[in-house]
């Protein structure tokens, strides 16, 4: 009995040993399912570490992934040390893997080839050789993916890029445990992908005058605007790259986008546009052109039949995206054909036609076993069980849709749109609007605002990569990484580790990339103010969050921090006006960014207001008190419409101050308001008027905050109105005259 409880004692202890966590985390990335360290590891020389597999491109890739990184190469044998092998275990999940390091061996069991492929990612990750010798932790891993859609996209219409380049992605893409290619192949910039029935859309759609997008836009690049800019993939070029996305278990999902964002292609073939819609023309700048397709015409169907017909043929993938985004409405409006379509099917308005165009397109799709997935502005107007949407207006599409029961791929804008920067250096690529490592790390990737029971409609995450400030690779490549590393975990791991953890692995993987010649994008000294109102008691909670963990300085009364500034040392209550300004220091000394944030205990501060125009769903400034929340910064948007609101202040409320606050930053089409008018009512019905301003529209590149307060006699109140009109379009001189401007205010200031 002695011997017995001896025995069991040390089981106890060594299983205690290796659950207690008191062993580090591994550097892997994606972090495996379920990690056991053993005692001890394996130290043997490389030419010792033969190989056997029962799929040889595991095995082909690894070696080429391992020359690369650590220059050395595994020897093919019958009976390696190393060991691929394809069992038939229905309990190893799909795209899972088993690795087990022990004395003798490693080895790798997985039931599809995938699996393989992933546990050999892992087994690259774990090796790192010295001196000719590698040295392995005893361990046994089982692992396989939290997401099915495991996604990152790549717009290769507002620049192009070659098969090569494709390629690399799609290798960057494999070593992070990443499955599904979103190939934006068309906008209005360019259409790149060859279709044999309607040659022009490459001979003349893939083309364009000019590089475009004005090179001080486009950081660090001189190009000369004067040859023709451009290039396509050939059907021989996509069949190529689907094979090599399979070999690497990479599904493509090739984007044709409709109605909108069609004006390369309807340059190529101007029958597709409605009759006296005007000319069209290739864009060379961002935005959206009015280059939508006929929605009346029956060719315009023929003519997109066709096209996704070969579409499919080229790719074997269950989806297809169909765009379905930003569609500018107003040449339906004025064409004839689509009012008589409008007529025959019953649409009440151009929402209702643009449904209708995208269900005419779902229907051919399933006809040939195909799923479509959209944006989330396909929604508008309801759609078929098995359509897909992707959430990039923020979350609010992916919980509408799951909860309608329509799977959803969740990739809001913010943080999962790689294209913006994720530091402040002046030198970084990409779309100004921050978006850092630990955004990407941390946000919650599954809405909490989805009941339960429709939680598994999430079906995986997505970044995407919009290039129209990104002209090189090298530009992509600073943008990805290591921003991939952020999503692929989200995308694979079943639990999200502490930041601190996660940012180490990170950097010790970055030589790697060093090593691989990837330029990776610099890790930020960004300083996150959250502010969490407390409207009760009229206070809020301050917590500021970095990616590095530098000092963070701060001051509240708006002055500039220096070393000497207070200290920030963990979360806490302000209940007073402030101006918070808070940065970290480079060894150096000097900073990069100071984060600001002014606190307005206001009287109208959490209360209540209605919105006579919806906000666009990606710009709520921050939630349902975003106008009213005490916080400046965060912006309301509202599309084309006034920004018309009336705050209920709960009470008759004694006011003589209202100051309301608009955006005016014409190049990103957002004018600041050609009127602002104030009112005040007691009963909420009649309004009488206290203040008004006729600001009138700046030609200029500017990007500015611009009050408007006023001050009046003490009145007594219930209702407080704002009313500020839109510029409606872009004016004349606009690069985008015509287009839908947009009005922004993150704040109303009632005293
Ligand atoms: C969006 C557009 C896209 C553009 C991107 C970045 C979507 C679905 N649509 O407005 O065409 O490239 O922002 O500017 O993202």
């Amino acid at each position: 009995i002695k011997q017995l409880i001896a025995t069991t004692m040390s089981i106890f202890l060594l299983v205690a040993c290796s659950e207690k966590g008191d062993n580090p985390m591994l550097n892997l990335i994606p972090y495996p399912a379920e990690v056991n360290q053993e005692k001890g590891e394996l130290k043997i020389d490389v030419a010792m570490l033969s190989v056997s597999s029962d799929d040889d491109f595991v095995v082909t890739l690894l070696n080429k992934q391992l020359k690369a990184e650590q220059n050395i190469q595994l020897a093919h044998a019958e009976d390696g040390f190393v060991k691929f092998k394809l069992v038939n275990d229905a309990t190893i999940p799909a795209e899972g893997y088993r690795l087990k390091v022990a004395p003798k061996q490693v080895l790798i069991e997985a039931a599809e080839k995938s699996g393989l492929l992933y546990g050999a990612q892992t087994l690259r990750q774990l090796l790192s050789p010295e001196n000719g010798r590698v040295v392995l932790p005893y361990v046994s891993i089982k692992d396989s993916p939290r997401f099915a859609w495991r996604g990152m996209h790549f717009d290769v219409s507002r620049h192009f890029f070659d098969v090569d380049e494709i390629k690399q992605f799609l290798d960057y893409m494999a070593m992070n445990k990443l499955n599904t290619f979103h190939w934006h192949l068309v906008d209005d910039q360019a259409w790149r992908l060859e279709i044999k029935k309607y040659p022009k859309l490459t001979e003349v759609g893939a083309w364009r005058e000019n590089v475009g997008f004005t090179a001080n836009q486009v950081k660090g690049l001189n190009v000369q605007n004067t040859e023709a800019y451009g290039g396509y993939y050939t059907q021989a070029d996509v069949r190529e790259i689907v094979a090599y996305a399979a070999e690497r278990n990479i599904t493509i999902v090739p984007e044709i986008e409709l109605p909108g964002h069609s004006a390369a292609a309807l340059v190529a073939y101007p029958e597709y546009y409605c009759n006296n819609a005007g000319e069209l023309e290739i864009w060379e700048q961002a935005g959206v052109s009015a280059g939508v397709y006929c929605a009346g015409k029956e060719t315009t169907f023929q003519f997109l039949e066709d096209v996704l017909s070969e579409t499919m043929d080229l790719f074997p993938g269950e989806f297809i995206h169909i765009g379905g985004d930003e569609t500018p409405k107003d040449t339906w409006l004025a064409c004839p054909d689509c009012r008589q379509r409008m007529k025959e099917e019953g649409a009440h308005d151009e929402h209702e036609l643009q449904s209708y165009f995208v269900h005419r397109i779902e229907k051919f799709l399933n006809k040939h076993n195909r799923r479509l997935i959209g944006w989330d502005e396909i929604l508008d107007g309801g759609l078929a069980q098995s359509a897909a949407v992707m959430s990039w207006r923020g979350v609010a599409g992916g919980v509408k849709a799951a909860e309608a029961g329509h799977d959803v791929v969740m990739t809001p804008m913010f943080p999962y749109y790689f294209n913006h920067t994720q530091n402040h250096l002046s030198t970084s690529p990409g779309h100004p609007g921050i978006s850092t490592l630990r955004d990407v790390y941390t946000f919650p990737s599954i809405p909490t605002d989805i009941s339960p029971e429709n939680r598994h409609h999430v079906i995986g995450v997505q970044a995407n990569m919009w290039s129209e400030y990104m002209p090189e690779f090298k530009h992509i490549e600073y943008n990805l990484f290591p921003r991939v590393f952020a999503i692929a975990e989200v995308a694979w791991s079943p639990v999200i580790s502490e930041w601190d953890d996660f940012y180490a692995r990170v950097n010790n993987t970055l030589p790697l990339l060093e090593k691989l010649g990837v330029k990776a994008g610099d890790i930020s000294y960004h300083v996150r103010i959250n502010v969490e109102p407390d409207y009760e008691n009229k206070s809020a909670t301050l917590a500021f969050v970095s990616e590095r963990p530098n000092t963070i300085f701060y001051t509240k009364d708006g002055s500039t921090p220096t070393t000497r500034s207070t200290v920030y040392r963990g979360p806490f209550v302000l209940a007073e006006d402030a101006h918070i300004k808070a940065c970290q220091f480079k060894e150096d000394g000097t900073t990069t960014f100071i984060s600001e944030k002014e606190i307005i205990f206001h009287k109208a501060f959490g209360k209540p207001y209605v919105l006579k125009y919806a906000h666009a769903p990606q710009y709520d400034g921050g939630g349902k008190y975003g106008l009213t929340n005490g916080f400046l910064g965060v912006e309301v948007g509202v599309e084309e419409k006034p920004i018309d609101l009336t705050i209920d202040m709960g009470e008759p409320t004694e006011i003589s101050y209202i100051n309301s606050r608009f955006k005016n930053a014409p190049m990103s089409w957002v004018f600041g308001p050609k009127k602002v008018r104030y009112e005040l009512s007691e009963d909420g019905t009649t309004f009488k008027e206290v203040a008004s301003f006729e600001p009138g529209v700046t030609e200029s590149d500017v990007n500015e905050i611009v009050d408007y307060p006023a001050e009046f006699s003490a009145t007594k109140a219930r209702y407080v109105r704002i009313i500020a009109e839109s510029v409606g379009t872009c004016p004349a001189w606009h690069p985008a005259a015509g287009g839908k401007a947009w009005l922004f205010s993150d704040e109303v200031i009632v005293k």
